[in-house]
């Protein structure tokens, strides 16, 4: 088998080495390798960070919708094309807050909010800090994504008890400019930079399905594992369909086990990581899905929409958690059976 280890002796003693030096080669040969092994390596690296048997849940809320400048391929909320959503001025603070609150009862732990900006206007960033303290005040993680931001801007959104800022790479360095032009990936690596610094953690991944190679999705991977610091939480959203947006002329959803492969792959060279089965989910069955957690995947949305399109709805996720013996805030609400009595005392059976 291809040695993609790497690590040092000393880090694979401790056996939960986090490396920032993957090539590309390496990430072929981990997506490469027949799937049962691919597979127990996977495992192998989750069961040394995480709990398995645990699946994080966030909610996301659109608080700024289209009307947006950038053009990315993809997005619903671009000015550039005509998708047919309305767009809407910043949301007042209460709504946003009440929205979090019923999310929180629906078993979400953190709050994501989402603005359709190329970059925060002052007096806008005001009542985003404002939001994201108040919706900390309700006991939640809270995230937001609101385009391109300025150190100092960072540094506000950090006092005001942000935890988690999302800013997606989206695709790979060679891929990039056939799905934005209106930004660079170095303009996103920089706002990556300015979130860090201001000691916010990270949530960056992308999207497949947009007709990019499989080299394209290794290539994006390596991108992320190579950052100075590995994302504190690793988006994989499959492209959600949207009419009217360039990306239906080249979007080709991917076959489902190339997809587990990937997840599997990202949670090998990012061990530390929450990988996150994002967007997407509601083409997906009951099956991929469970493979995708199997493979490492252990964050979902859930909610019956995302920003502007839908998602599996929360009882078909709780139900899913509920017959694979798995726990989140999602099934502890529900009153789903929780794992069982753990590996450790039914291995004397096997
Ligand atoms: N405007 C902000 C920005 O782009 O930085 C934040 C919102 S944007 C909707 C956040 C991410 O959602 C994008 O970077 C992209 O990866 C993902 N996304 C957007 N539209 C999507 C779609 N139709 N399907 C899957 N993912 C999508
Ligand atoms: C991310 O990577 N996925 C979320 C979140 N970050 C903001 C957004 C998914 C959006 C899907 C398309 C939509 O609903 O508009
Ligand atoms: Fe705007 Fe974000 Fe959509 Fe790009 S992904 S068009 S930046 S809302």
């Amino acid at each position: 088998m291809v040695d993609v280890s790497g690590a040092s002796s000393d880090q694979a003693e401790q056996g939960k080495a986090v490396r920032h030096d993957w090539t590309r080669d390496q990430a072929e040969a981990l997506y490469g390798l027949p799937f049962p092994d691919l597979m127990f390596l996977a495992q192998s690296v989750h069961r040394r960070h995480f709990d398995p048997t645990r699946l994080e849940t966030a909610s996301l809320l659109s608080i700024k919708t289209g009307g947006c400048p950038e053009d990315c391929g993809y997005c619903s909320q671009s000015a550039h094309y005509d998708t047919g959503l309305k767009a809407t001025k910043l949301m007042d603070r209460d709504v946003v807050v009440a929205t979090a609150r019923r999310a929180k009862a629906a078993g979400a732990e953190r709050f994501c909010m989402a603005a359709a900006w190329r970059s925060p206007r002052e007096r806008d960033l005001d009542q985003v800090c404002d939001m994201v303290s108040a919706v900390k005040d309700l006991g939640m993680e809270t995230c937001v994504t609101l385009g391109m931001l300025t150190p100092p801007q960072a540094q506000r959104l950090k006092q005001a008890g942000l935890d988690f800022y999302n800013h997606n790479v989206d695709t790979s360095p060679e891929f990039y400019d056939r799905i934005i032009t209106t930004r660079t990936l170095q303009d996103r690596i920089d706002t990556l930079a300015h979130v860090r610094d201001a000691g916010i953690k990270v949530c960056c991944g992308g999207i497949v399905g947009m007709g990019e190679e499989v080299d394209d999705r290794l290539g994006m991977l390596v991108l992320l594992a190579n950052l100075d610091e590995h994302p504190d939480s690793v988006p994989i959203n499959l492209w959600n369909e949207v009419q009217g947006v360039p990306v239906n002329d080249t979007a080709a959803r991917p076959d489902p086990i190339a997809l587990v492969r990937l997840i599997a792959v990202s949670r090998i060279m990012m061990p530390a990581s929450v990988v996150r089965l994002s967007a997407g989910r509601q083409y997906m069955s009951d099956e991929l899905q469970s493979l995708c957690l199997l493979a490492g995947a252990n964050s979902i949305f859930i909610g019956d929409v995302l920003l502007t399109t839908a998602n599996p709805q929360a009882d078909r996720d709780a139900d899913l958690l509920a017959r694979l013996g798995m726990t989140s805030s999602l099934s502890a609400r529900s009153g789903a059976p929780s794992g069982a009595s753990g590996i450790a005392d039914a291995s004397s059976l096997a």
